[in-house]
């Protein structure tokens, strides 16, 4: 991580990309959680940007459909969109805190204005390539990946101006285990690079995060660590909206942002879909925070 001496830091506290309440306080918990003094351990210069502003509708109020909340998300991701891009002006490390994973819209429209050959690492239980027409709930953070590789709604994937944001081959997707019919068609058509839980049972994660960063490094010049909570396996990671079993242990998970930090591979990274209301103790947020601390480089000796 000596690319970066700067680490600039977004909040974005929007739950609208689903329909649980809680996950809109997943910012304030992982700042609850120490997460600015124990990047300033490290010595990095931390700057707090706070966080983006969200009109919640009332539930009565709330737009259903295949695209549930569509209009405010759209604004967010493009408020987000300018943060970010603001962020890597300054040749500073972007780091957002989510909020749901719909929130990757505009942090990755953001950060690609940055890079060509955008790279992503997709942590997380589920591929997120759904759209409004293969989408089992209408909730538009199981689309973002979809979106990101120029697939769905127009209005989502023009943020930023340019679309894709990704090439199918510059993605990695790590811990899937609930993959949904359209999204399995979708990997398979796109030709998608998926470590599923079979892969990180069986290869261990070393291999897995050796392989990661072989086939990345060889074709992209940035890449985006996208983390959504629930790859953690419940008994670890309790506080999420979709606890999913079988999954990454905290242990592994060290091992892998451990291996991403002494590659110097990750140019920006997000953590999302911490819900406090379900969680235990501020356990998953503490959990995210010391994950941190580990793709920035944390030694433990
Ligand atoms: C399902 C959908 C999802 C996160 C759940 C679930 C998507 N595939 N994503 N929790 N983070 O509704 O599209
Ligand atoms: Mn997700
Ligand atoms: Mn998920
Ligand atoms: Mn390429």
């Amino acid at each position: 991580m000596n690319k970066f001496q700067k680490v600039s830091i977004i909040g974005v506290p929007m739950d609208l990309g689903q329909k649980r309440r809680g996950v809109d306080m997943g910012p304030s918990a992982m700042r609850y959680a120490g997460l600015i003094e124990e990047i300033e351990a490290l010595g990095f210069e931390v700057k707090d940007y706070g966080d983006i502003p969200i009109n919640r509708p009332a539930t009565s109020e709330t737009q259903e459909g295949p695209l549930r909340n569509l209009d405010e998300v759209v604004k967010v991701s493009e408020e987000l969109c300018k943060g970010v891009a603001a962020i890597e002006a300054e040749h500073s490390f972007p780091l957002i805190l989510g909020g749901d994973h719909s929130i990757s819209i505009g942090s990755i429209a953001g950060i690609r204005k940055s890079y060509n050959n955008l790279g992503v690492i997709w942590y997380d239980a589920h591929p997120d390539l759904n759209t409004e027409e293969t989408s089992p709930s209408g909730n538009i953070h199981g689309m973002p990946l979809a979106v990101n590789l120029g697939i769905g709604h127009e209005r989502l994937m023009n943020i930023g101006g340019i679309t894709p944001k990704v090439k199918p081959e510059h993605i990695v997707i790590i811990g899937a285990r609930s993959i949904d019919e359209g999204e399995r068609q979708l990997i398979r058509e796109q030709g998608i690079k998926v470590y599923t839980m079979h892969e990180v049972d069986r290869m261990g994660m070393t291999r897995v995060i050796e392989e990661t960063i072989d086939y990345l490094s060889a074709r992209t010049d940035g890449v985006h660590l996208s983390f959504d909570l629930d790859g953690i396996d419940p008994v670890d990671a309790p506080g999420v909206g979709t606890p999913v079993l079988g999954g990454i242990s905290y242990r592994e998970s060290h091992l892998a942002l451990e291996m991403l930090a002494e590659s110097e591979l990750i140019t920006s990274a997000e953590f999302v879909e911490i819900n406090p209301i379900l969680d235990n103790k501020n356990q998953t947020a503490n959990v995210a925070v010391a994950l941190v601390t580990s793709l920035l480089g944390k030694k433990l000796l």
